[in-house]
């Protein structure tokens, strides 16, 4: 196993000075991704927020959001411990610079590079969701010539110019992301797109360059599960899938934490339901969970739902490797 344990063997949850994800190994050397299946990486930043901060502090929350003691956690509905199938380490957080975007996500973008590198699948924590330029475009980078699909969960399309004149913002990834070549607008997927933001010229834009998006009340009229089938049969032919998932998807009451709430989204069965199937199905070749700003949590529930999205691609990646079908611990 690569890294430094970083909690005795017996330690529940809340005991242990180590805050790893589910106490997984520690590793900060690249050189010790050699044999890494899925390495999680922090990238606490909020530096381009438009409206509440607080998401700098999510990839700690996320982390500690945990009821077991280590790295034991066999998921009963697809009756697989992702631990036994994968080798998972946590990789730490990027090198960021509090108050210069600029040079934060150069970090970001060498860190995810740097586990793509080692050969592992990278997961990050956000931080806002302007992490995805780096993020996913250190990912497009890394599988070049072929190409990657972005499935992105969110309220928001962000696909804006600029948010308040600000071309770095946590509006703007997918802008920048196709308009650098990084992602085909084609061979992107939206899930959950609701409210007042952004204007309709951006939807426009996206809709010129072959965007698809599933509004939430697409979702409403036709359930999770037939959507689903819809991104799943989207996402299949890509070379590579990434998966950008937005806590803000999820409806504020199952998601408070977060710093720009949009009333009326899915649930946290819905959205847990939604990365197991993308992750077993498709397979991610890196994952994003962003804007957790537990300033604005309530009792964890922001937190506690973000580390299960991890915990549920990760047992989705694990069945897929095993190449069987879920084995639910069902009654007779
Ligand atoms: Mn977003």
């Amino acid at each position: 196993m690569p890294g430094v344990p970083v909690s005795r063997p017996s330690e529940p949850a809340y005991a242990g000075a180590g805050a790893t994800f589910a106490k997984l190994p520690l590793v900060l050397d690249p050189n010790d991704l050699t044999g890494v299946d899925v390495a999680i990486v922090g990238a606490p930043t909020d530096d381009a927020v438009s409206y509440r901060p607080g998401a700098r502090f999510g990839p700690r929350a996320i982390r500690l959001a945990d009821v077991g003691g280590g790295p034991h956690r066999p998921n009963m509905d697809l009756g697989v411990n992702p631990f036994d199938v994968l080798t998972v380490v946590d990789y730490g957080d990027a090198e960021v610079v509090p108050a210069d975007k600029e040079a934060t996500h150069r970090a970001i973008r060498a860190i995810v590079g740097e586990v793509c590198a080692g050969g592992a699948v990278p997961i990050v924590l956000g931080g806002d969701h302007s992490i995805a330029h780096p993020d996913v475009g250190a990912v497009a980078e890394h599988v070049k010539p072929e190409g990657v699909g972005l499935v992105h969960f969110d309220a928001h399309a962000d696909n804006a110019a600029e948010v308040f004149g600000v071309r770095l913002s946590h509006g703007t990834p997918l802008r920048l992301l196709v308009e650098e070549g990084s992602v085909r607008g084609e061979d992107i997927v939206q899930v959950g797109l609701r409210g007042y933001w952004p204007d309709p010229e951006e939807f426009e834009w996206a809709r010129r360059r072959g965007f698809r998006w599933h509004l939430m009340e697409e979702i409403s009229e036709r359930g999770m599960d037939a959507v689903m089938d819809d991104v799943v049969e989207a996402a299949r032919p890509w070379d590579h899938m990434f998966l950008s998932f937005d806590i803000d998807v999820c409806d504020p009451g199952f998601a408070p934490g977060t710093g720009t709430p949009e009333p009326g989204g899915i649930t946290a069965r819905e959205a847990l339901r939604a990365v197991r199937r993308l992750a077993w199905q498709v397979g991610f070749a890196g994952m994003e969970v962003v804007e957790v700003a537990p300033p604005y949590d309530q009792s964890e529930i922001t937190a506690f739902l973000a580390n299960r999205l991890v915990l549920e691609a990760l047992s989705g990646l694990a069945l897929r490797k095993l190449g069987r079908e879920p084995r639910p611990e069902r009654s007779l």
